[in-house]
């Protein structure tokens, strides 16, 4: 479809067509008399009337705040996409994985150290493929607080704070090498969840998957810890419980009458290992071959309880409670599930979980009851080769929807009605809970994983709005050669019927799965107390205040102690030698909103962004003697290019 000549194109060649002397163009000029103009511009643009709707429903005017964000993860680039909802507008990258310079994130020591909690087997990692983000919970509703996010690439979790919108930890245990399930958190955010994906051998080792696959590869689920009081994850007091290699793949806690349960999907009680070119099936098929994969049940709080018991295994840093312990204490149950099941979503009541197959048309809704019931009763309908006692399915679903192709993840609204996914036929299918019946298929452009609906994951959904997470964009853009971005459709949940409102390409990543809160539950501070650390929260150990700027040598080299205000830096000369250490501590001395200044010196990769009151610490070797500008990188004010000064590194 050819592109339409926006409205402000029409009014310049208007005007170009006037000076030209040409007729008066038919076309509207806007803002004239509100009936005519409007009908006119759309006209010209070719709008019906549910564009206009449409376009109401998600125009936010300049000063106007949107009433909800969204939290996309930023795929392989390691990051968080902030979103706000209805306008789509993009109002924040976080950096969380990998380095990011207008952060200044991986160039300060403060923000480095982070990045090096993320090494593997000592290794840097300069990637990331962030997958499920969750916001933390209290009582199972999104507190504004945190913000969690897996790295399925790397088996990662950050934690985000959102009192600043920045990273503050990552975790990672060399025991799983890949997670999907992750993060998730339980209903008052006791615990993070991250459940590995493909199997491996525990902790990394070597193992033939020819021959001890069945033996040696296992999955499993980290619950890790989170301290509340500290704000941070405590590995010591996480813990890991192992699982058959049968491909975890997504996970969710229970909630209410199913809280200190979660529950797991896998893919592959095949065992399939691959070996295409080795006699065996490709995984795909290898994969696929049985019509029932199992649905992990664990009892988490139970668990707990095995831990204080004492009986786990310590296996590296980790606590690790061994299948054999899981089976003997009454931890983990399997439930079979049709068919390569994907999405595993409780319901808000906590009273059901929706299960997804790829290869089937239905939706499965499972009882919790039911299944508590058979559990308690010791009825099982057999065990599985690691001795894990096997629920009967018919005696553990409410019943199925037929959904259509695809099935894939379901996320909920406040009106009794679920939203899944299907990616094989590029739509979402809302159905009732209460009679698991479809009630309207909308298209989505295309290929849709994830969805998430307004607080869709809490225990009490908004509906409103929902987005439409599309892998593919096809003909939605302007073509930008093979690549093409994500589309985010945004879905109004409002009317008796789903309407599609707004279509906003996302250029970052693949953005994995997203979920939105309430606006006005997040209170990020304004600016940082003077000289604070953003990492610990404290005041930082070289703060610099206004007036005690110096340069001192010491042992361990020169210390360069230097505040930044509009529009200097104190001191903006800089004499080192070559060969030394340099420390530079720079504390921005603003306190007034927004008044961010950059620090930048060329050659030796430093770059930092210090917020107001942001205390910032930066090491390097000054081992090329030479002239170094040294500048202000934020236009923070009318002298913002005098912001400047030299590092002067003077031969040996
Ligand atoms: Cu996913």
């Amino acid at each position: 479809m050819r592109l339409p000549l926006s409205g402000l194109g029409w009014l310049t060649a208007g005007i170009l067509v006037a000076a030209c002397g040409g007729t008066k163009p038919s076309a509207p000029t806007g803002g004239g008399a509100a009936g005519g103009g409007i009908t006119d511009l759309m006209k010209a643009r070719g709008l019906s009337e549910a564009d206009v709707a449409a376009a109401l429903k998600t125009y936010t005017p300049t000063g106007k705040l949107d009433e909800y964000l969204t939290f996309a993860s930023g795929g392989h680039s390691g990051q968080v996409i902030v979103i706000g909802v209805p306008s789509m507008r993009i109002l924040k990258y976080i950096a969380v994985f990998t380095p990011e310079p207008w952060q200044g994130y991986g160039f300060d020591d403060q923000t480095k150290a982070i990045l090096d909690q993320g090494k593997r087997f000592g290794k840097d990692v300069t990637w990331a493929d962030t997958h499920h983000p969750a916001l933390s919970e209290s009582g199972g509703d999104y507190d504004g607080k945190y913000l969690f996010i897996g790295d399925k690439a790397n088996a990662r979790i950050a934690l985000i704070d959102l009192a600043d919108f920045t990273t503050k930890q990552i975790v990672t245990t060399e025991l799983m090498v890949s997670d999907h399930g992750a993060s998730f958190v339980t209903p008052d955010t006791d615990y993070v969840i991250e459940t590995a994906q493909y199997a491996a051998p525990l902790g990394g080792g070597y193992a033939d998957p020819k021959t001890d696959y069945k033996e040696k590869y296992r999955g499993g689920v980290v619950f890790w810890k989170f301290d509340k009081a500290k704000g941070r994850i405590d590995k010591s007091s996480s813990f890991m419980m192992e699982f058959p290699p049968y491909t975890q793949d997504l996970a969710d806690a229970g909630k209410k009458v199913s809280d200190g349960y979660a529950f797991f999907n896998s893919i592959n009680t095949e065992l399939s290992w691959g070996g295409d070119m080795e006699g065996n099936p490709p995984m795909e098929s290898g994969m696929s071959q049985n019509d029932m994969d199992y649905m992990h049940i664990v009892n988490w709080r139970k668990a707990e309880e095995v831990i204080k018991a004492g009986k786990f295994e310590m296996m590296g840093d980790m606590k690790v409670i061994r299948l054999a312990t899981a089976v003997s204490e009454g931890l983990l149950y399997f439930v079979p599930e049709p068919k390569s099941p994907h999405g595993v979503d409780v319901t808000p009541d906590g009273a059901e979980i929706v299960v997804g197959g790829k290869l089937d048309t239905h939706g499965t809704v499972y009882n919790f009851a039911k299944m508590k019931a058979l559990m308690d009763a010791g009825t099982f309908d057999g065990k599985d080769d690691w001795g894990v006692p096997i629920l009967s399915y018919k005696d553990s679903i409410r019943g199925q929807v037929e959904l259509g192709l695809g099935p894939l993840h379901t996320q909920f609204d406040d009106k009794g009605f679920a939203y899944t996914s299907l990616f094989i036929e590029s739509a979402v299918a809302k159905w009732s809970l209460a009679d698991l019946k479809v009630v309207q298929k909308l298209p989505s452009h295309y290929n849709i994983g994830h969805l998430l609906a307004a607080e869709g994951d809490t225990v009490s959904p908004d509906g409103k709005y929902l987005i439409a997470m599309n892998k593919w964009a096809i003909d939605r853009y302007t073509k930008v050669g093979p690549l093409l971005p994500q589309n985010f459709q945004l879905v109004d949940l409002s009317g008796p019927e789903m309407t599609l409102l707004y279509d906003m390409p996302i250029p970052l990543g693949e953005p994995h799965y997203a979920q939105m809160i309430k606006a006005d539950k997040l209170h990020p501070v304004d600016v940082y107390k003077p000289g604070e650390d953003p990492i610990t929260g404290e005041l930082a150990t070289n703060a610099v205040e206004g007036g005690k700027e110096r340069i001192e040598r010491k042992p361990d080299g020169v210390h360069v102690y230097m505040t930044a205000i509009r529009s200097h830096f104190t001191p903006d000369i800089i004499r080192v030698k070559e060969g030394e250490l340099v420390h530079l501590h720079l504390t921005n001395l603003e306190q007034a909103y927004d008044a961010t200044h950059g620090f930048a010196i060329n050659s030796y990769n430093i770059n930092v962004s210090v917020e107001p009151g942001e205390h910032s610490d930066m090491t390097f070797l000054a081992d090329r003697a030479g002239v170094f500008p040294m500048y202000c990188t934020e236009f923070c004010s009318a002298l913002h290019l005098e912001m400047a000064g030299y590092l002067l590194v003077e031969p040996k």
